[in-house]
């Protein structure tokens, strides 16, 4: 289980209306540049499976790679992030309705994966985030990104502090680097048992 999950990309989409029907999926969400592509890319062991940027909030669309085989409807789905401050107003608002409306009226949505980037610590908006979450009712992970940018000497307190601030246990929080691979086989493990569990 420990090896990368073989997903291949599906199709892109800018409204939730435009997305086919699926079996299963869990959604990754955070800001923008937190992370979430290069996740994808680990996850899969992929180098160019998602598309990453060193300019934040260049994913603009809904993406969806599937677990193989083709036609499982098992779906790993890559949200806009949010939060980018150099993205216009209305064009964030419009990202974000996108997102809630993905959120609030997917039926075929498990479940979320909130990514919190580990060196930053949650932001005002990841915080809200995790109360609309809460107030939706929607299950979700936490797993907090970049582990390898934090010195191992500020690990402790880092963690501590990023527990505090979203008020939950170590236990609560898996943390991952995508580019050393730290808790990689871990977390592709538990996604892999979520995407081949029962669908409903
Ligand atoms: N050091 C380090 N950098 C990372 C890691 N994951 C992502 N990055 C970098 O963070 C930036 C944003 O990553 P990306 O996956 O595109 O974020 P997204 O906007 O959430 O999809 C890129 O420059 C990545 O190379 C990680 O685990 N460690
Ligand atoms: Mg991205």
């Amino acid at each position: 289980m420990s090896s990368p999950l073989h997903l291949e990309f599906v199709q892109s989409a800018s409204k939730t209306e435009q997305l086919p029907t699926g079996k299963l999926e869990i959604a990754l969400i955070g800001r923008s540049n937190v992370g979430k592509s290069s996740l994808v890319n680990s996850i899969a062991g992929r180098h160019k499976l998602a598309n990453t940027s060193k300019s934040p909030g260049a994913t603009r669309l809904i993406n969806i790679f599937e677990l193989q085989p083709e036609g499982s409807g098992r779906w790993l789905v890559d949200l806009p992030g949010y939060g980018y401050a150099n993205v216009p107003a209305a064009e964030q608002k419009r990202w974000q309705n996108m997102i809630e409306e993905y959120l609030t009226t997917r039926e075929t949505l498990h479940s979320a994966i909130l990514l919190v980037d580990g060196l930053v610590g949650p932001t005002k908006l990841d915080l809200q985030t995790v109360d609309w979450l809460e107030s939706i009712g929607l299950d979700y992970k936490l797993v907090a990104t970049k582990a390898d940018k934090v010195k191992p000497s500020k690990s402790t307190g880092r963690r501590k502090e990023l527990n505090e601030a979203l008020g939950v246990e170590d236990s609560d929080v898996r943390w991952v680097s995508s580019s050393k691979g730290t808790g990689m086989v871990e977390l592709r493990a538990e996604i892999a048992a979520l995407l081949r569990q029962d669908a409903q």
